[in-house]
């Protein structure tokens, strides 16, 4: 690689909602490091960019709050997919203008946008009308972007009328698709609304990412070698940078760990690889009804645990739970998520499946309960359970007492589980070795730095 070229300008464009944001920034703070020369006009909205703990990133990112797109007075549902389609159809013109202004400020042109993928159009408009060239981040892992990429064909195939007919059946005509099935592709694939803008959204950014000149995502190649030979011949360049959470490992910031409630002094105290961690999304928590039958399924299983749990939704809770399990375990409002993971005593982790709980928990070699809430969580879930064999996505979709407790069982217990350990322990070690020096990853950063910094 040549030196970074001096004095260029990148402008990075979030998708500001769900997990999509962290890491965006943790990838934008490693390129800000590598190429201190280079301004990085780091562009969210206010409300994301204050839940991103940036007390520490590079002096050469600059942060800027950009308009929701919600237009003056107006009052929004409970959906959350209504903020997210009014954003998208605000995002072309509220980025062109946040763009013009921090070209005017830092004095230099931008060279490069790098955005999140889901912002495909705002990304293509600002690059054709300052001749810059389009690097695209895609939040998820390598099977769900194959789903968005292939949406016709599986519409074709699959046929989007009486499409219940054929959930039970397999997307085997793409290649490293044969174990998932039509129900496991994200809504708007070929059920649902296909004609929302969340839905025409993602379409079309499976059409527009092969004329990006570049296109990563936070995973690692040899999770997913099908696709990975797939993505090179599809897309101009194509780089898996991951896992980030191996990059910004635990040891090298032990010190500074933020345990405000104690999580890793009691962890310490448990016998190896006994222990489950739940931890559902802000957005995507399991209703009431469930939160009551993960209480109900710790207690009878007697399953030492960590629950983190926002403070509001421990009110669900079952009378008197938290004294009986005094002992049993810890239901917090925030826990070190990535330390907990790589804890010896760690067993299991419950999860929704987003992919960022998914890879964290690859890279610690942890097996999982999924229970997928929406998005891409179904199709993560199922390559968990039926491609890495790493864990097992809830029977019949929803927590029940005897149903959390017969999972809890066979990832902790049953012969069936110690082979899911097994499985995780080999693709953690993968991981490793993919961010190790001349890994794969750590050879792809590489190429990012240059197709951002020195344009390829
Ligand atoms: C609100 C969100 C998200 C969402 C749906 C919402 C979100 C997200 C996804 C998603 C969709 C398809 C994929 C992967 C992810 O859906 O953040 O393949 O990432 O209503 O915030």
């Amino acid at each position: 690689p040549s030196q970074p070229t001096r004095d260029s300008h990148v402008a990075v464009l979030v998708f500001p909602f769900g997990t999509h944001a962290a890491p965006l920034l943790a990838v934008t703070c490693r390129l800000a490091t590598a190429a201190p020369s280079t301004v990085f006009s780091f562009f969210s909205t206010a409300r994301s960019n204050s839940s991103l703990l940036s007390s520490d990133i590079p002096t050469n990112i600059r942060v800027h709050n950009v308009d929701d797109g919600v237009p003056e007075g107006f009052v929004l549902t409970g959906n959350p997919q209504h903020a997210v389609e009014l954003f998208l159809e605000a995002a072309p013109e509220i980025f062109r203008r946040e763009i013009k202004a921090a070209e005017t400020e830092v004095g230099r042109k931008f060279k490069c946008i790098l955005t999140d993928a889901f912002l495909w159009l705002a990304a293509e408009t600002a690059a054709a009308e300052m001749k810059a060239s389009w690097v695209a981040y895609y939040g998820g892992g390598a099977t769900s972007l194959t789903a968005h990429l292939y949406t016709d064909a599986i519409r074709e195939n699959v046929g989007v009328k009486e499409v219940g007919e054929r959930m039970e059946e397999t997307i085997g005509f793409i290649s490293g698709m044969e174990k998932i099935r039509v129900k496991d592709t994200q809504e708007g694939v070929v059920f649902g609304n296909l004609d929302s803008v969340f839905s025409k959204t993602l379409h079309q950014m499976g059409l527009a990412l092969p004329r990006a000149t570049a296109v990563f995502i936070n995973s690692f190649e040899e999770l997913d070698p099908t696709f990975t030979n797939d993505f090179r011949s599809e897309f101009k360049r194509y780089l898996n940078i991951g896992p980030l959470a191996l990059l910004s490992s635990p040891s090298q910031t032990s010190t500074l760990v933020h345990d405000p409630h104690g999580c890793l002094a009691w962890i310490e105290k448990r016998s190896t690889a006994s222990v489950a961690y739940i931890a559902f999304g802000r957005v995507a928590t399991p209703p009431p009804v469930e939160l009551v039958a993960i209480a109900q399924g710790l207690e009878s299983s007697k399953v030492p645990f960590v629950w983190s749990l926002q403070e509001m939704k421990m009110t669900h809770l079952p009378e008197g739970f938290l004294d009986r399990t005094r002992e049993q375990g810890m239901v917090v409002p925030w826990a070190p998520q990535v330390e907990l993971l790589n804890h010896e005593a760690m067993g299991v982790f419950v999860s929704h499946g987003g992919w960022n709980s998914v890879l964290e928990s690859v890279s610690a070699g942890v097996p999982m309960i999924c229970r997928p809430i929406f998005g891409d969580h179904a199709i993560n879930a199922r390559s968990v359970e039926a491609v890495w064999e790493i864990g097992v996505t809830i029977s019949s979709g929803v927590f029940t007492k005897d149903g959390f407790e017969e999972s809890l069982d066979r990832v902790l217990v049953q012969d069936d589980g110690k082979k899911m350990k097994v499985n995780a322990k080999k693709l953690e070690e993968l991981a490793q070795e993919a961010v190790s020096t001349k890994g794969s990853s750590f050879e792809n950063f590489g190429g990012l730095l240059d197709e951002v910094v020195n344009f390829g």
